[in-house]
């Protein structure tokens, strides 16, 4: 049996298998510390004989079997293995090649059979990994541990450190030393980074209320030297996300200067820096201000710049690459968007990590993936990552996220994969990104479906109800695992409701059964649990994952889910007809709607709950044009209570105005009350639309905290 061997070499020459050698006789050249414990840690007192096969370890520089040399390659962090009459041999090209070598040398010997031949290895990306740059709850310390000890068993280089709600990372407490108790922990995940041969990168994102003079420069350069002391040596500073003062790119160019110049270049040990422009995707970029050109002209050669895509969420292709880098004068480091679920909080990301070109190698300085604030489920994407980054034009996707599934559960990956399958798309989002899901699913769906409002037998019955069953028996089976522990912690939620969608579809096809047989009691039977499935459905719902952006739990919601609801309403429909009878056909579903004329928030999400309507504001800050607008436009015209939102800046709601309408046309403002930032009113009148507008003449700037209407 196979190993696979993550990411995929670039090329392997092998002339036949034998039996895995058993002892070995190590032979140490030049192996720096990291690469030296992970020998230690396979290669001990256990499996040691003179009589062993010899391994020999070492860098280019050591000039050992002379006639290897030139077969190491050229790139950085590449290496060579030879294996041939009981001797292996691993070169690398440098320290960390040398220590790749070691990471593939263990795979191969992890498997029953091992190869003989040669293995010629190097990465197509120089900085490969994660940034660590969603908002919402910052990775624990024990998840970043097993995030690096991760990224080093798949050859990723780099993880930055980037979490948008840690403090000292951000406004306003990024001048501040970390706590001391925090400063312990950075100090040991970066020392098990170098462990690792992961740079450790730490960003600041000083911009909403950075100063442009020399106290908050040097304040920023003494941060630094409190970091170099706790080890880091490669920085970035982020300037997303910001509005105002901040966003000046010459500004923003003569501090990264400043930072290359009397940091950078005096410590001699420290990498380049990574600057996160504030126009960091060509939607948001305004051509007229020239923003992107002056950075390009004004930032040091050397200084790296990161890059969305042609949207804040977006994957990444040549045509991408080519508009960027023309602009930046230097190859964009790409910060893909993938898996991160910060604005769909809701959802999980399990699915494959896809769409990105395979002939870009070459024109990017970097590529790291944001993650899910879930860092185990995030592995499945990042393992992808790894693959795509080291070897991209053999990058295949749904092999790779096979294998990952393995890698994140060995004993129970085939529960996974059913789970993970219906477990990948984001639903709706403001940013119009999807991702496809339950694939091999989807035409056993669409067939069913047409069958049944046909009203013709439905051939493929079997085949859903055994989906259904494997949905059930899956979340058992994952529920009752011990395979992954911190993984279950995070998907448990998703668990119990994936379990629960899959108990539905069963009730919904026993109302199709009872429908055909006629069987009354039966169908109202199914008919009553299928509903009292989706009471459970919901209350977990709104008990569990509440965070404030998209709280809840759904699962399935790009074809399991919408199956099963449209199969219970033709059939309640149906059995109504037939029987003369008056079921409810509709499952619960939000009614009200969205009103706004800005492209940015078309696509953002209302939800209900209790009786409490709310706009799900968006991460970034909004641009509201003069006369543009947001608000609802509820379902009839209907009794409102109160009205509450909160932007910040509070300074812009001198240029806002709130609106009422019950016909759309004629508008009144009301009255409202600022408390602690947060506005409110009370509507005594009968509406069907609400509008917040920006009056002024200006482009005015600011987040959106929340923006709730109480129905009555
Ligand atoms: C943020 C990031 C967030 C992501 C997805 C960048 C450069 N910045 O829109 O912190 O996780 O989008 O919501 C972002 O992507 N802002």
């Amino acid at each position: 049996q196979n190993t696979t061997i993550n990411p995929t070499p670039q090329q392997t020459v092998i002339s036949n298998y034998i039996d895995t050698p058993t002892h070995f006789k190590l032979k140490l050249k030049n192996v720096d510390q990291a690469t030296q414990n992970l020998l230690s840690e396979f290669f001990n007192e256990d499996n040691t004989s003179n009589k062993g096969f010899t391994v020999t370890v070492g860098d280019i520089n050591d000039r050992f079997h002379r006639k290897f040399l030139k077969k190491v390659p050229q790139h950085p962090e590449g290496y060579f293995i030879n294996s041939s009459n009981k001797k292996i041999t691993v070169i690398g090209r440098d320290a960390r090649g040398t220590y790749y070598g070691v990471r593939t040398l263990i795979a191969l010997l992890a498997s029953d059979e091992f190869p003989q031949g040669e293995i010629i290895d190097f990465p197509d990306v120089t900085a490969r990994g994660v940034v660590e740059g969603f908002y919402g709850t910052p990775w624990s310390f024990e998840h970043r541990m097993r995030q690096i000890d991760f990224y080093g068993q798949n050859k990723l280089n780099t993880y930055i450190y980037g979490p948008k709600d840690d403090p000292y990372h951000s406004s306003p407490n990024w001048r501040k030393p970390y706590p001391e108790d925090e400063a312990v922990q950075l100090k040991k995940l970066i020392d098990r980074a170098a462990s690792n041969h992961v740079d450790f990168v730490w960003a600041v994102h000083p911009g909403k209320d950075i100063q442009w003079n020399d106290e908050d420069r040097n304040a920023l350069l003494h941060k630094f030297e409190l970091m170099y002391d706790l080890g880091i040596r490669s920085y970035a500073v982020f300037f997303d996300d910001i509005s105002g003062e901040g966003t000046n790119p010459t500004q923003q160019a003569g501090l990264l200067n400043f930072l290359h110049n009397k940091f950078v270049t005096v410590k001699k040990d420290v990498k380049p820096l990574i600057m996160c422009p504030t126009e960091y995707n060509k939607g948001w970029s305004k051509p007229d201000g020239g923003y992107l050109e002056t950075l390009g002209k004004e930032l040091d050669p050397s200084i790296r710049m990161m890059w969305t895509g042609n949207t804040v969420v977006s994957d990444i292709d040549q045509e991408t690459m080519d508009w960027i880098n023309a602009k930046i004068q230097r190859k964009a480091f790409i910060w893909w968007n993938f898996p991160v679920s910060d604005y769909v909080r809701n959802h999980l990301l399990l699915g494959p990590a896809y769409g990105n070109g395979k002939d870009i190698a070459d024109d990017v300085s970097g590529f790291v993936a944001n993650p899910m604030e879930h860092a185990e489920a995030s592995k499945i994407a990042i393992y992808g990552v790894a693959d795509y980054t080291w070897n991209m034009s053999a990058y295949q996707p749904e092999k790779n996220w096979l294998s990952a599934l393995k890698v994140v559960m060995p004993e129970s990956y085939k529960a996974l994969e059913i789970f993970a399958s219906h477990n990948s798309d984001l639903g709706p989002n403001g940013h119009k990104y999807r991702r496809s899901e339950s694939v091999s699913f989807a035409p056993q769906a669409d067939a069913f479906l047409r069958d049944l409002e046909a009203n013709q037998q439905i051939d493929n019955f079997e085949t859903v109800q055994k989906e259904f069953q494997a949905m059930v028996e899956a979340s058992y089976i994952l529920l009752n695992s011990k395979d992954n522990p911190v993984l279950l912690d995070e998907i448990r939620p998703w668990l119990k409701q994936f379990q629960l969608l899959g108990q539905s579809g069963l009730a919904m096809l026993n109302m199709y059964t009872a429908l055909q047989e006629k069987q009354t009691d039966d169908f109202e039977r199914s008919y009553q649990a299928l509903k009292a499935i989706k009471a459970k459905m919901y209350a977990i719902d709104r008990t569990e994952n509440q965070n404030p952006y998209q709280p809840g739990v759904k699962t399935g919601t790009l074809v399991v889910s919408p199956l099963i609801d449209k199969g219970f309403a033709y059939l309640t429909n149906a059995y109504n007809q037939t029987f003369d009878k008056h079921l409810e056909v509709e499952a619960n579903y939000n009614p009200h709607q969205l009103l706004t004329n800005i492209a940015q928030l078309q696509n953002q999400q209302v939800t209900l709950q209790e009786r409490t309507l709310a706009l799900n504001p968006p991460l970034e800050v909004i641009r509201l044009e003069p006369q543009s607008y947001f608000g609802f436009e509820l379902q009839d015209v209907t009794q409102a209570k109160t009205i509450a939102y909160k932007l910040s800046p509070a300074a812009v709601y001198e240029h806002l105005v709130l609106e009422v309408s019950s016909d759309g046309a004629e508008w009144t403002s009301i009255k409202t009350e600022a408390k602690e930032d947060t506005v409110n009113a009370s509507v005594n009148s009968e509406v069907k639309f609400i509008r917040l507008m920006n009056i002024s003449t200006e482009i005015e700037e600011a987040k959106l905290e929340h923006f709730t209407v109480m129905l009555k």
